[in-house]
């Protein structure tokens, strides 16, 4: 019977481990952010999107896949654009195989670069796993000082679409927003039936209790957050992806954010407190 794989690759010349279920899903995760950077359901396509400018580098946020923002979401708060976790270096921590599912957990812990413009003792981990057309992404963030911190975060996953304006988002209905591409970040609610995206887009959804369905003329995908109660949904359209040097201009058509987060409601995590958030995706 074939079994689980967690093999140790380069990507683009950069350390990573790739996970096979025995099924065929697969998933590869750059130690350089935690940051996942391919899903393969079984017997299907790639679902990630992942610029083919993006740089791998120290100290680089990584264009595509799913970068993990923590411990501040944009630029809420004094620290540089979407907090420190997505740049740094992880560590592995546990690898497992299974008969059915692969599973690796990654983990960063407070260090001299963090504690110089985070002054708090904290660890985090990051687990993946795939099997079949289910990918789960959890992310457990321990306060290991005496002091309660607090924290916003999310998974940004970049999905990838066929054609962008073809894609329909269900399940935001009726749900209020904060909109991000209007510098007085208004408050608003969505009325549609779904969210066809037609401009720049910069959204954080609030209190979406329900899972979501992006829907393609071919392919579909299923995306749950448990203990995240924010989604952002985020295209820069053809004028702002123009801000980005590490993505080809047309690509805005190929991808869409779609993140589970904690934001309007900061985390309080006190000294001892174990926090987590988990984003499942099902591919159809
Ligand atoms: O999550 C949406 C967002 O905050 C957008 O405002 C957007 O510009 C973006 O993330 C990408 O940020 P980055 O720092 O990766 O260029």
């Amino acid at each position: 019977m074939p079994q689980a794989t967690v093999e140790d690759i380069l990507y683009h010349d950069a350390p990573a481990l790739r996970l096979q279920s025995p099924d065929g899903a697969s998933a590869i995760i750059l130690l350089h952010g935690a940051q996942v950077v391919s899903w393969i359901p079984a017997g299907g396509q790639e679902r990630l999107y992942m610029s083919e400018l993006a740089q791998i580098a120290p100290g680089k946020a990584v264009r595509g896949g799913i970068p993990v923002i923590f411990p501040q979401f944009s630029t809420l708060g004094p620290l540089p654009r979407h907090g420190f976790a997505r740049t740094q270096a992880w560590e592995r921590q546990s690898l497992r195989a299974e008969a059915d599912y692969a599973m690796l957990t990654l983990r960063l812990a407070a260090n001299e670069s963090t504690r110089a413009i985070w002054p708090h003792a904290f660890a985090l981990e990051l687990s993946i796993s795939v099997t079949g057309n289910r990918f789960d992404i959890e992310l457990e963030v321990q306060n290991e000082g005496e002091d309660a911190f607090t924290f916003t975060c999310a998974l940004h996953t970049y999905l990838r679409v066929k054609e962008v304006e073809e894609a329909h988002l269900e399940g935001l209905n009726g749900h209020r927003y904060t909109d991000c591409t209007d510098t007085a970040r208004p408050q608003r609610t969505d009325t549609g039936v779904f969210l066809a995206v037609e401009a720049e887009t910069d959204r954080i959804y609030h209190q979406v209790e329900r899972p979501l369905l992006l829907r393609e003329s071919r392919q579909s995908v299923g995306i749950n957050a448990e203990n995240m109660p924010d989604i952002v949904v985020w295209n820069p359209w053809e004028h702002s992806v123009k801000n980005f040097t590490d993505m080809p201009p047309k690509d805005f058509r190929r991808m869409l954010c779609v993140e589970a987060a904690a934001i309007e409601t900061p985390i309080e995590l006190a000294a001892g407190g174990i926090w987590w958030g988990r984003q499942t995706l099902i591919a159809m």
